[in-house]
């Protein structure tokens, strides 16, 4: 399968299914899931036609199994990342001792003013292992990792929920839970 055909059904997927699905005139229901059939109909990319093979191909080799069909495989959602107000509905989970963060230089001030924030998505999103911090926090400059104390924070109350595609999420983080 074409690499840069699949990458680019994945972004515009990803555009679809976390922030935009009124662009295709898609809708999601509460849990943030589309019909696999509406979405087949609509999905218009170039010159691109998507069927369900080539879907379930996506889905499948995603590299961060960024997306998930349900059990019958009629409907799709995006595991993580949206800006809209869904409901994931995912279980709260114990997190280990520690999660990392990556972020750049110039955001430091900001959070350690105000903690990680979410920003623009549902949650922030945190990682068990370092070298997935590294590649997040790369995608906008020299990554800066932070570690998060989250073993305390969930003694503390706050919640973690662990994603299909194991990003771990929470609503916020406060920097006294960091390592900077
Ligand atoms: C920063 C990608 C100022 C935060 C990735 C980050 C991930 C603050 C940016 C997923 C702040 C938000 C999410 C504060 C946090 N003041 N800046 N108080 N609190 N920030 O993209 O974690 O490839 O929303 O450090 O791989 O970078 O799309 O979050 O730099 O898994 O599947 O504000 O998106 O996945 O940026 O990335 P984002 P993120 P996909």
């Amino acid at each position: 399968m074409d690499n840069k055909i699949t990458k680019g059904i994945s972004k515009s997927l990803s555009y679809i299914l976390r922030h935009s699905p009124e662009t295709i005139k898609l809708k999601l229901d509460e849990n943030g899931w589309a019909e696999v059939d509406e979405l087949i109909a609509r999905f218009d990319l170039y010159d691109l036609k998507l069927d369900f093979e080539l879907l379930e191909y996506v889905v499948e080799h995603n590299d961060k199994k960024r997306f998930a069909f349900n059990a019958d495989k009629t409907k799709i959602r995006a595991n993580q990342g949206h800006s809209i107000s869904i409901e994931l509905d995912l279980d709260e989970g114990e997190p280990p001792s520690y999660l990392y963060h990556g972020t750049v230089e110039k955001f430091l001030p900001d959070i350690k003013a105000q903690g990680l924030q979410k920003m623009s998505r549902q949650h922030v999103h945190l990682s068990a292992d370092k070298e997935t911090a590294i590649k997040v926090g790369g995608r906008r400059g020299r990554p800066i990792i932070l570690i998060i104390n989250s073993k305390a924070m969930n003694k503390a109350g706050y919640k973690f929920y662990l994603s299909a595609n194991n990003v771990w999420l929470t609503a916020v983080v406060p920097a006294e839970y960091i390592t900077f």
